[in-house]
């Protein structure tokens, strides 16, 4: 076991860094110059990217424009003290993991409990050791290192089970959490609202001349025409093998024609090249509101445009239908 001294002579260990390479950004507040000189000067040392404050209330303020990843809370502090610091940044950010210490003096038993239990991570005596005090920030950070990841893992575990794999556009199951959704606001609002169903034509002859590989790539090719012709609050679904469902919030006739003419536009104007020849590749389209004469349902509103669409179908394709 090294003695201490020999511990303060070691060479620092590397800065704890986070995911993204960059090193740990610590925020320290404390009212107290000496003091807080001294953390910093020790945190820096360590290879942290350091910012100290001298109250609560200014911690709070640094924080909340993001980018920190632990900070010191001096408990005794004017306007804020540490514990009401404490609890203020663990009321926000209740999604991510900010880790807490708090720096007190020794006596300070109640405070510390106290603490504890509104919600900081660790405490660190005053007067403090150099090393128990990196050793202890240390293992915070890698406990937000975790939590980071699992959080990011999450996120795009979340985003894999809504989205469709090959085109990058929603999937069926969102499609309709989301129909669900515009169907109440539109009920709520009295605000009328369209559903465009795209079908690509003759897919199964693409599919047969240049396999599945040039079916695939007019997919995703009528899938990104489809993204450039709507609007952010749009809503685009692949609906089916070489179908897609868009919900238009908020949109009347005229809005849900203009949106399927660019779609079918976009699909016509970008042929795909295959064999050294450009192929192209043409869409249906039927086009259905709600609420209208016929449609004043979700299942009445999916069955109106595959109607349309199927009339699109029926007088050859390669058209809008409403
Ligand atoms: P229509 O003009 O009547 O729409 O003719 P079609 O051949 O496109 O239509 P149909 O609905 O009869 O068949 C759809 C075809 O789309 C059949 C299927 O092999 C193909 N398809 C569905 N999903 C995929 C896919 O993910 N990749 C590829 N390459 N083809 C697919
Ligand atoms: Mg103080
Ligand atoms: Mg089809
Ligand atoms: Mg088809």
């Amino acid at each position: 076991m090294p003695n201490s001294d020999e511990l303060r002579s070691a060479p620092l260990s590397a800065p704890i860094e986070l995911p993204s390479g960059r090193p740990a950004r610590i925020v320290v507040a404390d009212d107290d110059r000496l003091a807080r000189q001294m953390l910093v000067s020790i945190l820096q040392k360590a290879g942290f990217q350091v910012e100290a404050v001298d109250d609560g209330q200014e911690a709070i303020e640094l924080i909340g424009r993001g980018g920190v990843d632990l900070v010191l809370l001096d408990i005794v502090m004017p306007r804020l003290t540490g514990l009401e610091a404490c609890r203020l940044l663990k009321s926000m950010t209740s999604e991510s993991f900010l880790p807490v210490v708090l720096v007190t003096v020794k006596s300070d038993t109640a405070n510390r409990v106290e603490g504890l239990k509104i919600g900081a991570d660790d405490y660190v005596c005053k007067p403090f050791e150099e090393e128990e005090l990196l050793a202890r920030v240390g293992a915070m950070l890698r406990i937000k290192r975790l939590h980071d990841q699992v959080a990011a893992q999450r996120a795009y575990l979340e985003q894999l089970s809504i989205h469709d794999e090959m085109t990058g556009l929603y999937n069926y199951r969102y499609l309709f959490t989301r129909l669900n959704e515009e169907f109440k606001r539109a009920e709520r609002y009295h605000e009328p609202f369209a559903c465009v169903l795209v079908d690509i034509d003759r897919l199964k002859v693409m599919n047969e001349t240049g396999g599945r590989t040039l079916g695939d790539a007019v997919i995703r090719r009528v899938a990104d025409g489809i993204r450039r012709s709507v609007r952010e609050v749009d809503v685009v679904a692949r609906y089916g093998g070489e179908e897609f469902l868009i919900v238009l919030p908020s949109t009347h006739f005229a809005g849900s024609l203009t949106v399927a003419e660019r779609i079918w536009r976009e699909a016509a104007g970008n042929p795909v090249e295959f064999g050294g020849e450009a192929r192209p590749c043409s869409v249906s389209i039927g086009v259905a509101l709600y609420p209208s004469r016929d449609v004043r349902s979700k299942d009445g509103l999916i069955r109106a445009a595959e109607s349309a669409l199927n009339q699109a179908k029926r007088e050859g394709g390669n058209r809008i239908c409403v």
